[in-house]
């Protein structure tokens, strides 16, 4: 990081003054662990190495289809984005890349910007395509598809358009694409489901044979929205089939909000584990819907079965890659940074907590079909504070201890409403 956005020494300050309460709470912990016959540095070194991306549409404040209100210093563009993901990484040490999304981050000089990120201390993740809006340049309409477009041109031009974000994320230094349309129908009849399925795969063929090497290409599933009666890619089964179809370098991308409520996502985790298609997750949680609030404000403990899998997966050496993570949340009523930061550290708490399962206790339990002692050991493990884990290792990497204070303290935010001018719009959307 050869350009912190706030001073490294002011994060040093307000650890100092916290050291000695965290090594106390650490060393109790240790102690606890220990008697469960668990080292307590071998979780941290985990936690120390865990990681996952930020998507830069999430730094800017989200809104609904009913309005956005912006906030006084609100990042506009990629460079102003890039610098809000540098300081969520900068206390948090937990998010060294940021996810692109084309066109709204789209640059003249792509390497350029990979340096200004690298100054930062920041690497790109997997950049993500746009078909499902309408660009002012753009020849043909999205509005009723794009790579399953019943017209052929419009389907050429979704794809000419996953081309170029694969050479961005070349420049970039990113290795996947992720591909989700909002491809789909409003009426019964509308569509021919079969068809506009095989229209996809056909266009998917073309941007997969554009991939590099080591490229993966990630698709993602949504059973509803804006298509409100159906879409191509609705769910795990079909996104499998179509990464079946295509090859080994496709797999599949689980947003955790694109499910119907109540559905049973830890157990798509597992079965995509075991059918060697898991590509990568979008985490954030969800009431209703596509909610994108922040991971785990909802429902912490699916998170934590979540992490359960893939830490059993990795111990069981199931997986061929690492799965991708990133976050993908619309961020309403908060201040963008506050919330990447807390949903980062709950994907790290719920991933330590997964990483202290007593698996022998939980295999026995299984095998004896002793349902309550099963629950009992995934809720030891997910009823831990490991705070004090999370705080040691934050420490270790050079972030803050209390990242949300030291945040607040360093008044970053209202430093940028000087430097950046205000939005005036109020337009509803996404981003
Ligand atoms: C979609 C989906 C995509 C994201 C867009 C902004 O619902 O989650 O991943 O790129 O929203
Ligand atoms: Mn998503
Ligand atoms: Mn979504």
């Amino acid at each position: 990081m050869n350009r912190p956005p706030l001073p490294q020494d002011l994060i040093e300050r307000e650890n100092a003054a916290r050291l000695a309460a965290l090594q106390d709470e650490y060393d109790s912990l240790g102690r606890a662990l220990n008697r469960r016959g668990r080292s307590i540095d071998a979780v941290k070194d985990k936690v120390k190495a865990f990681a996952v991306a930020v998507p830069t549409w999430g730094l800017g404040v989200g809104g609904t289809r009913f309005a956005k209100f912006p906030i006084p210093g609100e990042p506009i563009t990629i460079h102003e984005k890039l610098e809000d993901a540098a300081v969520v990484n900068q206390l948090g040490r937990l998010t060294p890349t940021a996810s692109p999304h084309f066109p709204w981050d789209k640059v003249d000089d792509a390497a350029a910007l990979r340096e200004e990120a690298a100054e930062l201390g920041l690497g790109f993740d997997a950049v993500n395509s746009n078909t499902f809006q309408d660009q002012a340049s753009q020849k043909l309409s999205y509005k009723f598809g794009s790579l399953s477009h019943t017209d052929r041109a419009t389907r050429e031009q979704a794809v000419a358009h996953n081309i170029d974000c694969i050479e961005l994320g070349v420049a970039l230094g990113s290795k996947a694409l992720t591909v989700w349309i909002a491809d789909g129908s409003n009426f019964a009849g509308q569509q021919h489901f079969a068809r506009a399925l095989e229209r996809y795969l056909e266009s998917m063929r073309a941007i997969y044979a554009a991939l590099p090497a080591d490229w993966l290409v990630f698709i993602e599933h949504k059973f509803y929205e804006p298509a409100f009666y159906s879409t191509v890619i609705s769910d795990w089964g079909t996104s499998f089939w179509a990464a079946s179809q295509l090859g080994p370098k496709a797999r599949c991308l689980v947003d955790l909000g694109h499910h119907a409520p109540n559905t049973n996502i830890e157990m798509i985790v597992s079965r995509l584990i075991q059918f060697g298609k898991l590509g990568g997750f979008h985490f954030n949680d969800s009431k209703y819907g596509d909610d994108d609030l922040d991971a785990g404000s909802v429902n912490p403990f699916q998170l934590f079965l979540v992490f359960n899998e893939l830490v059993d997966a990795a111990d069981r050496k199931a997986l061929d890659v690492a799965p991708a993570y990133m976050l993908d949340q619309s961020h309403n009523v908060t201040d963008p940074v506050e919330s990447l930061m807390a949903s980062a550290m709950e994907l790290q708490r719920r991933y330590a907590q997964a990483c202290l399962i007593d698996r022998a206790r939980l295999e026995q339990a299984q095998a004896e079909n002793d349902a309550l002692m099963a629950l009992d050991t995934l809720k030891a493990a997910f009823n831990t504070d490991v705070t004090p884990i999370l705080g040691m290792a934050r420490h270790r990497s050079g972030g803050a201890i209390d990242p949300l204070g030291v945040y607040r303290w360093s008044g970053y935010r209202r430093h940028k409403q000087n430097e950046r001018p205000a939005v005036a719009k109020q337009s509803a959307g996404i981003v």
